[in-house]
């Protein structure tokens, strides 16, 4: 299903569907397309806006899958997905062919946490026509945590969105269809990703919806000493903020009491204005 605007009229969750044997919280459990389906039946009836599909990990010391493979893991599942549940798939990937293939199988949505900064990625989706969610990263996946820097976290990390944005107009992709993310825990300590939540505003500035994925990170194990299976109040409490400081999409694993706590979010938002 094509996505009709980025202009969610109250915050959206995107539930997360990894189809990988090693990613950091759900790593395993939906290679297979038909319990790939089920969650994504579970995460719509749950209330998710979009379903974000990935085949690659990204997480810190991730080792790289080839493209092949890659789609070998994506594609089943975006069909078996599609043609279940009416809902916008976003593919999360920075390689031009899958995102080409996966548009084609019936993705509406490049999730690219490179920002299109790959040979080809910003041609391909200037030509797919479709929205794109740029996100902020700091290195590459298997060194970013490696004593990464900023001269002020929040401004650095608007500066760079605000090129990328830039770049992507210039190579033909509409302004409308451009999401951006701060990219928490990519390149990041603890403190910027605190830091970086507490001055989320900024992001503003740029003038697009601003998507924010904390759920079950690091940094919220950090903050209160659980491990992942046990970070559901934390990464609530994360996406209420984030609603709070201005993010409008919410990629969430826990997509039920996600989409719970924003509706209280949201009531209050739309109350104050
Ligand atoms: C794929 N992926 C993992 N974490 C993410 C985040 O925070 N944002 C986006 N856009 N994608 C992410």
């Amino acid at each position: 299903m094509r996505l009709a605007t980025l202009n969610f009229p109250s915050p959206a969750v995107m539930g997360v569907l990894n189809v990988t044997p090693d990613s950091f919280s759900d790593g395993g459990q939906f290679l297979d397309p038909v319990a790939a389906r089920r969650q994504a039946e579970r995460m719509a009836a749950d209330g998710a806006a979009i379903i974000d599909i990935g085949g690659e990990s990204t997480r810190p010391g991730a080792d790289e899958v080839s493209e092949q493979e890659e789609l070998d893991r994506v594609l089943p599942v975006i069909e078996a997905v599609n043609a279940a549940v009416e809902l916008p798939i976003s593919i999360d990937t920075s390689t031009p062919k899958v995102m080409r293939e996966a548009v084609a199988h019936g993705a509406a949505i490049v999730n690219d946490v490179y920002a299109l900064q790959g040979t080809g990625a910003l041609a391909a989706v200037a030509e797919l026509e479709v929205p794109v969610c740029l996100m902020h990263m700091q290195g590459l996946p298997r060194t970013m945590q490696q004593d990464p820097h900023y001269d002020d976290v929040a401004t650095d990390v608007t500066a760079f969105l605000a090129a990328r944005v830039a770049e992507c107009v210039a190579a033909g992709i509409a302004e409308d269809r451009i999401i951006v993310d701060p990219g928490f825990g990519f390149g990041k300590t603890h403190a910027h990703n605190v830091e970086l939540l507490a001055n989320l505003r900024q992001l503003q500035d740029l003038g697009k919806p601003i998507l924010v994925g904390l759920s079950r990170k690091s940094t919220l194990g950090e903050l209160t000493g659980r491990n992942i299976d046990s970070r559901l109040p934390a990464s609530i409490a994360a996406a209420v903020i984030a609603v709070l400081h201005g993010a409008r999409i919410i990629r969430a694993h826990e997509v039920q009491e996600t989409v719970d706590a924003l509706k209280v979010a949201g009531a209050v938002m739309d109350s104050s204005l």
